[in-house]
């Protein structure tokens, strides 16, 4: 048997938004800032593998509470004590026409185990909302008011805190179903379990089973991250000409848009988004000249070239040729091969591009100030699926950047090393990719301090 919750408030309160969040949802129901956007009662299970541990059951809001509570105490109902009204009055003629949304909540009522009173905070407790948990308090059925909209500041936090202190209401659950955040999901839960001690241990389970799901996202999106950013500066393409071409640079930014969307995709997929909940601003991107990178200080000292020449770090515009006629007049070599020759260690990659540069072959890759926004984009775009509620109806707009600049110092080598690696951007990367997997835990702890 799996435990029953009845979802009602207010209309417009967000009840079929907090039953989306639960589920994890988008297609469940029916959203809109409209009140009385429910008409009908609906049922849905949460379930832990084929399992169902909740019934969520959806309802119409409250349309005339303070009209119904004037009913419950006319003459025809009046004498009624407790729960004994609802039955005879679901009966009557006012369930049939003036109450009809409100009689539909009310023959939920017997069947719940809990009830979950959601209520909009940027309302003040008036007198409608009273009676509404008055009425509903006359079932004798446990009530967790859930505060929704919590995410801003409240005036009336307080307010409704006392009210439903005075009406012995102390396990309030704050809540937000756009801003979601997982530790008050849990506290909703653990009022459920100390309410129906019972059933604990399923809705132990069904904490732990969310906590693992949380976790298995968040490492999977960090791998998915780690294999954009690996392909990213892997990617180079020769070009036709030097300097590039305005066609050279546009082939070589929409592969780096395609892999930059592929990668949304896939983590769409993995919260269980649409693709309309994300919008990407187009990639600013700055290709660079492959060639400076290799020919940078440090490079040219790791094969035990020195550079003296200042031709050598050289100006983006040239940087080609001025390596080429540097290369040439280092004194070491005349033909390749002899440059190529006595501290070789590093490599097949190394010689490759350092002999494309000698014959002439300039390649387009992506430098370090684009893949450091490729990075802090694709974090931001996790950070924000991880605490995006299912029932959010705005596109979140990527472009936020947070510096980062430990993590890109931390991971910097990875990408200096996909440089190297042109095959990277072409083959399937492995699970057990050395690089990937060190990335990836770079990323994982990254999100860690960010995300609860
Ligand atoms: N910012 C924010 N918006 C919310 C929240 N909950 C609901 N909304 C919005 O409030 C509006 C009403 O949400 P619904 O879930 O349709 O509310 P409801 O209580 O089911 O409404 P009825 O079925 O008409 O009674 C929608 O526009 C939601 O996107 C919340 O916690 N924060
Ligand atoms: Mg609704």
């Amino acid at each position: 048997m799996s435990i029953s919750l009845l979802v009602v408030g207010h209309a417009n309160t967000g009840k079929t938004s907090l039953i989306r969040t639960l589920l994890r949802k988008q297609d469940f129901g029916e959203v809109s800032d409209r009140a009385g956007t429910t008409r009908h009662v609906e049922s849905v299970k949460i379930k832990i593998g084929q399992q169902s541990a909740i019934t969520l059951t959806d309802t119409p809001g409250f349309e005339d509470s303070i009209g119904l509570w004037q009913i419950r105490h006319s003459d025809a109902f009046r004498s009624y004590q407790g729960a004994d009204w609802l039955l005879p009055f679901c009966e009557s003629s006012f369930a049939r026409e003036e109450f009809e949304q409100e009689a539909k909540i009310l023959k939920q009522l017997t069947k719940a185990d809990i009830i979950l009173y959601v209520i909009d905070i940027r309302q003040a407790p008036l007198g409608k909302y009273l009676d509404e948990l008055a009425l509903l308090a006359s079932a004798n059925k446990p009530i967790i008011p859930i505060l929704n909209f919590s995410a801003s500041t409240s005036a009336h936090m307080e307010a409704w805190r006392n009210v439903l202190a005075e009406r012995h209401l102390h396990a309030v659950i704050k809540y937000d179903t756009v801003a979601f955040y997982f530790e008050d999901e849990k506290r909703l839960y653990q009022s459920i379990q100390s309410l129906m001690p019972e059933d604990y241990d399923t809705l132990a389970h069904l904490i732990k089973s969310r906590e693992d799901a949380a976790q298995l996202r968040k490492t999977m999106a960090s791998h998915q991250l780690a294999g954009l950013l690996l392909k990213a500066a892997s990617t180079r393409i020769e070009c036709t000409c030097y300097p590039p071409t305005d066609d050279d640079s546009q082939m070589f930014e929409n592969k780096i848009r395609t892999l930059e969307s592929h990668f949304i995709r896939q983590l769409l997929r993995l919260y269980e988004f649409q693709e309309e909940d994300l919008v990407a601003t187009p990639l600013a991107i700055q290709n660079d000249r492959w060639q400076q990178d290799i020919f940078a200080k440090e490079t040219l000292k790791e094969w035990g070239i020195e550079s003296g020449t200042s031709a050598l770090t050289g100006a983006a515009i040239g940087a080609g040729i001025d390596v080429m006629s540097a290369g040439l007049t280092l004194g070491t070599a005349t033909t390749i091969g002899a440059l190529l020759g006595a501290t070789w260690k590093t490599g097949q990659h190394y010689k490759d591009t350092l002999k494309s540069k000698l014959t002439k072959r300039y390649f387009l890759c992506l430098d370090h100030a684009t893949l450091t926004l490729l990075c802090l984009r694709g974090l931001s775009a996790i950070h924000h699926l991880h605490q995006r509620g299912h029932a959010t109806q705005k596109a979140y707009e990527l472009n936020a950047q947070t510096q980062n600049d430990d993590l890109i110092a931390h991971i910097k080598p990875y990408w200096k090393q996909a440089q190297q690696h042109p095959e990277w951007a072409t083959q399937e990367l492995s699970d057990s990719h050395p690089s990937l997997q060190k990335l990836q835990s770079h990323l994982e702890k990254t999100l860690e301090k960010n995300t609860d």
